[in-house]
This record gives structure tokens, C-alpha cells and sequence, in this order.
């Protein structure tokens, strides 16, 4: 049984307690912790038993039952904790972002490579969507040729006041970023934001809806359609097209109904309904790759590489221009 402790304890740390604790196998949460102590007091509760509760994310990754650490607190405070872990050799499971800065990831992917093992799995968890599975298997069968374009849409119904036009890249279509490189196994190359006829339904801050372009080095281009307030539900697309198919996700498990002379079929609103076995299958994953010492999911490279590709389109929304992503050197230990 891995013992588990949780760092941060609001909504999505809650999640992944009960998880944990009541829907995937093989790990138990022994320590939460939250700067705020009531949060984390409850939090516990959750995981039952005689689960312990920190003020302190780093008291509880030096507390020595705590075997591996999930890191769900926000993205400002996770470079401490990631470095802490590797320092210590303790396993991380780290939600998005990595951190907040490149500068900050590339930090921590030094930390990382020095420490000689892959410690730390990040929270992109539409890696885990069969839907995206089935067009990642699909391509590489070399069936139907090489990628050329990917077409996505990613809608949410409203978005809150707080939302603003940066978050359109470093909280939406991050998940894009992440997924798309992956999916075709390629690296970005450069990036472009067309801003469209904006939405009455948006708010001053946030301009709604954008057209992101993401151009690999291979050449792959990606068009990422982001529409937060397209109020009608949480609509997410993905088309690959290759030089001798196209490659389409189906929606799925959406029943189709036919009653008084319409045929309908329901759209849900909410990402944890769109992705919930996503989440079990990514946590169950990470836990399952503890006893092999691996990391088979999202990594400490794919999140440097999305905050750099993230930084060249806030830059692109702003300039209107083709903007380069420009990395380091893919270090041998990720190959
Ligand atoms: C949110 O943080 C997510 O991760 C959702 O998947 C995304 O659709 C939403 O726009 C983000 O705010």
C-alpha cells in the first residue's frame, strides 16, 4: 500500500483524496496539509483513519510514512514542494501547472535529471481519455500516414469575472498544449493567437473567443478553437487529419434520445463529469508505476515544454504575431 500525502486541500486536493481513499486501488492517504487547517482538518476526515494534518506542505513531505506526495495546492507554491520531494527522492503526482514560470520548471527538470530518477507525474489527465487514446493508437499503426493538421475546439459554458484573456492559454487551452504534442509525439515549434468577432456574452478582461495556431517542429499545424462562454455546454473536439484519414473523437457515452419527433442527445456542462474516469485511470496510474519506479505519464519535460509554449502564446495574443518556442535541448533522460 503506498502511503500518500496530500498538499493543498481545496476542491481538486478533496478529489483526489476521496479518489484515493474510495475508488482506486493500492495507495491510502496517511497526511494532508493546507495553510488553512480547518480545510485540511476536513480533508482528512475523508480519508479517514488516523490521517494526519500539516499547515505545511514541506513538514509533510519530510514526515517519513509519507512515501509519495500529490501536489494540488496552488501553482505559485509548487516549485518548494517539487524541489523538496526530489531532494528527499519521494514520488510526486503534481497537478497543473508544474510551476508558474519556465524558469521555475527548467529549475525543477535540472533538479530532476541531477537526482538520475524519474520522480514526478504531472496532471494532464486528458492523457487518460480514451478518446484521445484511440486517435494516439490509430496514428501510430502508420495505417492511415502522417499527421498533417489538428483541429480542436475547446468550449466551456461561462467562465467567472476572474478569468482572464491569459488564462484562455495557462488555464483552458493548456490542456491542448499538453495533449496535442503528445498525441502526434512531436515538439512545438512556433505559435499564433487570431482574435475573432468577440462575443457580447464575455467580460471586459477576457477576450472571447481566440483562435490558436500551434505549429510543430515537424511541421503538424494545430488550430485550438477557445470559446469559454459559448453557454450552451462543455464541448471538447479533436480532429486529426492525416495524409490518408481523419481521425475524429467520438463523443462519448452520450445516449441518444428519440422522443416527441426530435432526436436528442445531451451535451454535459461540467469537465468532472467529460473526464471523470480520466481522473481515476491518471491517479491509478501513478500509483500503479510506483512499484516499477517509473513515470508512464505526462512528465517534468512536458511541463516545461507547455510553460514555454504556454509564455510564446500569451506573447501571441498580445502581438498578433508568429511567435517561436524556444526551449532547451530535450535532455536524454526524457527521450
Ligand atoms: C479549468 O481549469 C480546466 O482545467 C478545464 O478543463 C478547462 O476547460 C477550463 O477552461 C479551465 O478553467
Amino acid at each position: 500500500m503506498l502511503k500518500v500525502g496530500v498538499i493543498g486541500c481545496g476542491g481538486m486536493g478533496r478529489s483526489h483524496i476521496d479518489r484515493i481513499t474510495n475508488r482506486t486501488q493500492g495507495a491510502k492517504v496517511v497526511a494532508v496539509s493546507d495553510v488553512f487547517e480547518e480545510g485540511a482538518k476536513k480533508a482528512a476526515e475523508i480519508a479517514g483513519g488516523d490521517c494526519k494534518v500539516y499547515t505545511s506542505g514541506k513538514d509533510l513531505i519530510n514526515d517519513p510514512e509519507v512515501e509519495a506526495v500529490l501536489i494540488v495546492s496552488p501553482g505559485f507554491a509548487h516549485c518548494d514542494d517539487l524541489l523538496e520531494a526530489i531532494r528527499l527522492g519521494k514520488r510526486v503526482f503534481c497537478e497543473k501547472p508544474l510551476c508558474t514560470t519556465a524558469d521555475d520548471c527548467k529549475k525543477v527538470m535540472d533538479a530532476e535529471v541531477a537526482s538520475g530518477r524519474h520522480l514526478i507525474q504531472l496532471g494532464f489527465m486528458r492523457r487518460y481519455h480514451k478518446g484521445y487514446i484511440q486517435i494516439k493508437d490509430a496514428i501510430a499503426t502508420g495505417e492511415y500516414g502522417e499527421p498533417l493538421m489538428m483541429h480542436c475546439t475547446h468550449r466551456n459554458p461561462t467562465v467567472p469575472t476572474s478569468y482572464d484573456t491569459p488564462m484562455a492559454v495557462t488555464d483552458t487551452v493548456i490542456h491542448e498544449i499538453d495533449l496535442c504534442h503528445w498525441m502526434v509525439n512531436d515538439d512545438y515549434d512556433s505559435v499564433q493567437v487570431i482574435m475573432p468577432k468577440e462575443t457580447s456574452l464575455t467580460h471586459d478582461k477576457c477576450k472571447d473567443p481566440q483562435f490558436m495556431i500551434m505549429r510543430t517542429k515537424s511541421g503538424i499545424v494545430i488550430d485550438v478553437e477557445c470559446f469559454v462562454n459559448c453557454q450552451f455546454g462543455y464541448d471538447i473536439n479533436c480532429e486529426v487529419v492525416t495524409e490518408r484519414a481523419s481521425l475524429k473523437m467520438g463523443t462519448p457515452m452520450a445516449m441518444s434520445v428519440k422522443k416527441d419527433a426530435k432526436l436528442t442527445t445531451e451535451v454535459t456542462t461540467d469537465c468532472f463529469v467529460l473526464f471523470k474516469d480520466a481522473y481515476d485511470e491518471e491517479i491509478q496510474n501513478w500509483v500503479d508505476c510506483a512499484e516499477k519506479d517509473v513515470i508512464e505519464g505526462p512528465n517534468t519535460w512536458d511541463g516545461y515544454l507547455a510553460a514555454v509554449t504556454a509564455d510564446a502564446l500569451v506573447k501571441a495574443q498580445q502581438t498578433g504575431q508568429i511567435e517561436k518556442v524556444i526551449t532547451v535541448d530535450k535532455p536524454e533522460f526524457y527521450k
